[in-house]
């Protein structure tokens, strides 16, 4: 039982719950990520159980494999075809591969945790308290809380159905939302010091530089919703990210633009890719060349 790379809540709060399904079902669960559990996500029941490992060996009778539409992207811990007898891949990406012996997709569910939650039903078990904050969880950050075009009438629905199971939004708030290191908060004040709009005015960005990193003591994780604030910012369509590394010389881009601009394909000219409205990629050379030769491509898509 894996998610992908670097979890979000959706991958974890989506995790959790089938773990306590197949808990519930008596069996013996191996529930591991390549990744460890972001802070922010510490607070949900069963996370400790996530073990983090970069490899096993072990055999399974059953590898379920949550919203990876690439093997590659549980960052090879396991090879689920060579070492479980069934592979069982659940997703609700749009360009989802259905690469196992079950997929089970639905790109119309507004998350992963929003499908469990027909599972549940269909199971017929009767959720626990932990188990519908698991979900809830996974559909408020997936749907950045009911504001994101893949939220439907059916996640709120589903939400209803999950507060009267003893969900208390307060309390995801403040963990998800409402939480931040004193550290991470420097990181940000840096971040929105150094914002930076194009002469066009349509494309705005933040940088971050490992001396940034080093100077307020954070990491990559710190950066999470930074990128959020470059969208705020009147008349700019496309909003970006760059970050360096630990690897010299390369740069992490990440990509945000309104409802008709694709950044999925922009990223996709530098071999990344994503959503159509959220996106990344790694770029190599220096920072300015990188922010030069992206905000080129940017600029010349918005010329379209
Ligand atoms: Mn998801």
């Amino acid at each position: 039982m894996a998610g992908h790379q670097r979890p979000d809540g959706d991958a974890i709060g989506g995790c959790l719950a089938v773990y306590s399904i197949l808990r519930r079902l008596k069996k013996d669960v191996f529930l591991c990520n390549f990744d460890t559990v972001p802070s922010f996500l510490k607070f949900l029941p069963n996370s400790s159980k996530l073990k983090n490992i970069k490899k096993t060996d072990r055999k399974f009778d059953v590898a379920i494999i949550l919203e990876c539409s690439e093997l590659s992207r549980l960052g090879n811990i396991i090879n689920p075809k060579k070492q479980s007898k069934i592979t069982v891949n659940i997703d609700h990406h749009a360009n989802v591969r259905k690469w196992a012996d079950i997929n089970w997709t639905d790109s119309s569910s507004s998350s992963v945790s929003e499908m469990i939650f027909y599972l549940f039903r269909f199971l017929e078990l009767p959720l626990t308290k932990e188990e519908a904050t698991s979900l809830y969880v996974g559909i408020v950050t997936d749907t950045h809380n009911f504001t994101q075009t893949n939220t439907n009438s059916q996640s709120h629905i589903i939400a209803s159905e999950l507060l009267r199971n003893g969900v208390e939004p307060p309390v995801i708030e403040k963990n998800v939302y409402g939480t931040k290191s004193l550290n991470a908060l420097r990181l940000l004040g840096v971040s929105l010091a150094n914002i930076k709009i194009d002469s066009t005015g349509k494309i705005a960005y933040i940088q971050i530089t490992n001396k940034n990193f080093c100077k307020t003591k954070t990491t990559p994780e710190d950066t999470e919703d930074i990128i959020n604030y470059a969208g705020m910012v009147p008349g700019v369509l496309v909003w970006l990210l760059f970050r360096e590394t630990e690897k010299k010389n390369f740069i992490k881009v990440s990509f945000r633009s309104v409802k008709d601009i694709d950044v999925h394909k922009i990223a996709g000219t530098f071999g990344g890719g994503g959503h159509r409205n959220a996106a990344g990629c790694t770029v190599k050379g220096t920072m300015p060349e990188v922010i030069d030769i992206v905000l080129s491509v940017v600029e010349k898509e918005l010329k379209k």
